[in-house]
């Protein structure tokens, strides 16, 4: 039963069940809407509706939506709820969100639980409340806080609820407080529907709709929320019903909606494989090296999610570094209110910084993120295999050295796994779990563990230059170098990239990383490259200049000041300069032909790494690139979005950009097949 229903005295008690979040399905709107005409037909004095375990409700059930709608539908329900003589009370004593939170504003009263949260993040799955919430919202808590709520999809903590007028009570135990609430005061509330809407303030529509814009130009259910809001405001209530379910079902269909549910439901799907069989080591200790920015990071998330850290460093000078790193680290999340001062200091307690290793040996983990070179990874490990537990996993963080070249230093392989995590990494969600050639189940476990506890997105990825990420970025970088060398500036670049949805383009991202740091990496591959390959000079004229970045004023950009960027000509001569040393005549590319060039280059890289087994699933790739790379989300992803394109139009444009450079647009192997199966890369399979 997803709905249960209980009577006691002359109160009906209806329970939402459907683990693990009361997902609203068909059979809880049917459930509810039967609950409805129970209590009528009893002629009971009120119902009370709560949720069974941890959860009120956490909205529709969003399974459903690639499918046709299946009566009875969500707003028939409120209406009934909303409508009936029979007064209801919600009990919300988890997350009220989306169509959960739209059954408590249906009900008379609303009573919720201290830890409970209530709010309407619809737009987050690219759609907007379906099911009444524009409506009534407004009529609830007035039209900026509705405004606010409906297009930041933030929900509201009971406190917050309580005093924007949402709730009518915060209760420990919400349920007993339902049953306890005066009979004659319940049936003096006035049901929500019949509440006068809150004046259509222009001003305050119009600062909704510039916040917007501003943060998210490109999504459309935000804006469409705003003009729903501001339609429901003029008309009679179920008129307003009306012009919101048709803006949702439009919405529900649409490309963004598609890609944000994807998006929504792979991170969830992120976890240890099925055949993985192994049980991780037990997670309390854990020591780090290296306290640099990485691994400071590293530390910090850690210690955020409760776990003990010894962080070792060279020497006494490198153990105040650290400690300052680690320190700047709470200080800043003290300051934006992500921890108080009493776990600032629990913080605090559990962690040790020190140059001896000895104090590492309860560790069952140790994370190295040391200076990116094999010589100091093999001595790092060595130490590490001298102290550590004899099944201690041991980890690295490293970006592009060979994992498997590091796990064979020590003794047992089978103990050693990449665990690559991206900067900030107690702020990025991102970890690649990589899964050298002997690295074994437990390790492997471990890794998968970890992210859970740090709530990270974990993806599993092979052994290769950059591993998923960083190869796919690589290829985007030397795509990009390429359009610069050969017709355009580098905001030009950033612009088409940005205006595709990229929060920020690649040499913005590069000024602010340092250039200093791929210019290393590739003195790093110098002896590996591919001497047919074209190797753009530019950035490393940059970097022979002392133009490092923001951190000396001056990258691919200038930043006047310390402030905000600015084209900068020499660049731009520089590139003309190095494509006349090289005989080159430049093309004046369009946006989107520079941005064709970046994403078929990426699709391209994406598909090869698919293909041999680096990547599991197109499902993965999207993760790392949403999740690690800031591609729009609400693309849903690299591949997810390639599949909007279709394999066949990509294998075409492909080839054309194959008969300029054979070797660097070689179609992948993997996408000819799905063009030739019309096989979207969401099912695409590896070579055998
Ligand atoms: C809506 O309501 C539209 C209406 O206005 C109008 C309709 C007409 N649907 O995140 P977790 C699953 S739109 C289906 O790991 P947590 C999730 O996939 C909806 N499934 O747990 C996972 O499954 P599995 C508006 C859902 O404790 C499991 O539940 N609502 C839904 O970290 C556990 O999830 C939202 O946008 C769903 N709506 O976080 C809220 N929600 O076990 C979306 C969850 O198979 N949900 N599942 O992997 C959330 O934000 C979080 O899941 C929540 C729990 C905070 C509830």
């Amino acid at each position: 039963m997803s709905v249960t229903t209980r009577r006691e005295e002359n109160v009906g008690f209806v329970e939402i069940d459907n683990p693990p979040v009361n997902a609203i399905n068909q059979a809880v709107r049917q459930g509810l809407l039967d609950a409805v005409r129970w209590a009528e037909k009893e002629m009971l004095d009120r119902v009370i509706v709560t949720g069974a375990g941890r959860a009120f409700a956490a909205g529709a059930d969003a399974k459903e939506f690639d499918k046709a709608p299946v009566e009875p539908h969500l707003p028939d329900v409120m209406n009934a709820i909303d409508e009936s003589f029979v007064p209801w009370v919600a009990a919300i004593n988890g997350v009220a969100l989306g169509g959960g939170a739209e059954i408590a504003m249906a009900c008379r009263m609303r009573i919720m639980a201290p830890g409970a949260q209530i709010g309407l993040p619809e737009v987050t799955l690219g759609v907007i409340p379906g099911a009444g919430g524009t409506a009534r919202l407004p009529r609830l808590v007035g039209l900026e806080k509705a405004l606010d709520m409906i297009t930041g999809g933030k929900p509201l903590r009971a406190e917050a609820a309580l005093a924007a007028g949402l709730v009518h009570m915060v209760d420990e135990n919400p349920v007993d407080a339902a049953f306890m609430v005066n009979t004659e005061e319940l049936g003096c509330i006035v049901p929500t529907w019949e509440f006068n809407p809150p004046e259509a303030d222009a001003d305050v529509l119009a600062a909704a709709r510039e916040r917007v814009a501003a943060k998210m130009s490109d999504q459309i259910a935000p804006q469409r929320a705003i003009d729903v809001i501001e339609h429901g405001l003029s008309v009679p209530f179920h008129e307003a019903l009306k012009t919101e379910r048709a803006a949702f079902i439009e919405l529900k269909g649409g490309e963004q909606a598609r890609a944000l549910r994807h998006i929504f439901f792979a991170e969830r799907a992120a976890k240890a494989p099925d055949w993985l069989d192994a049980a991780p080591v037990p997670l309390e200790q854990v020591a780090v090296v290296g306290g640099g920015t990485m691994g400071a990071g590293i530390a910090y998330a850690l210690l955020n999610a409760g776990l003990s850290v010894t962080l070792l460093e060279t020497d006494a000078d490198g153990v105040e570094r650290a400690k300052a790193n680690v320190e700047k680290i709470v200080e800043a999340s003290l300051k934006r209110g992500m921890i108080d001062a009493a776990r600032a200091e629990d913080h605090r307690a559990r962690l040790t910084v020190t140059d001896d290793y000895g104090q590492a040996n309860k560790a069952t983990l140790a994370i190295e993120a040391a200076f990116e070179s094999m010589e100091v990874k093999r001595d790092v490990f060595a130490k590490l295999e001298a102290v550590l537990p004899a099944d201690a996993i041991l980890a690295s963080n490293t970006s592009y050295l060979d994992v498997n070249e590091i796990a064979s230093c020590v003794a047992d392989p089978s103990r050693v796994v990449g665990l690559h995590f991206f900067a900030p990494a107690h702020i990025m969600k991102l970890l690649e779990i990589v899964n050298a050639d002997a690295t074994g189940d437990v390790a492997l476990a471990t890794g998968f563990a970890l992210a859970k506890k740090l709530r990270k997105v974990p993806v599993l990825a092979g052994v290769c230059d950059g591993f998923i990420g960083n190869r796919i970025l690589a290829r985007y970088r030397e795509a990009a170098d390429t359009v610069l060398m050969d017709g355009s500036t580098p905001w030009e670049i950033d612009d088409a990239m940005v205006d595709f949805g990229y929060a920020m383009g690649l040499y913005e991202t590069q000024d602010l990383s340092g250039l200093d740091i791929s210019h290393a990496n590739r003195r790093r591959q110098d002896a590996t490259r591919d001497p047919n390959r074209r190797y753009i000079p530019i950035a490393d004229r940059l970097v022979e200049m002392g133009k490092l970045g923001r951190k000396t004023g001056a990258g691919w950009y200038r930043y006047p000041g310390g402030g905000g960027k600015v084209a900068d000509p020499i660049v731009a001569d520089l590139a003309l300069e190095e494509a006349h040393f090289a005989g080159i005549t430049r093309v004046d590319y369009s946006e989107g032909e520079i941005r064709s060039r970046l994403l078929h280059a990426m699709i391209n890289e994406a598909a090869d790494l698919l293909d041999e087994g680096i990547a599991q699933s197109a499902r993965d790739i999207d993760l790392v690139t949403v999740f690690g790379y800031g591609f729009p989300r609400w693309r849903g992803g690299l591949m997810h979005y390639a599949d909007t394109l279709g394999a066949k139009a990509i294998v075409a444009q492909l080839e054309e950009y194959e008969k300029e450079d054979p070797l660097v647009w070689k179609v992948s192997p993997l996408l000819r097949r799905c063009a030739e199966t019309d096989t979207p890369l969401a099912d695409a399979k590896p070579s055998a």
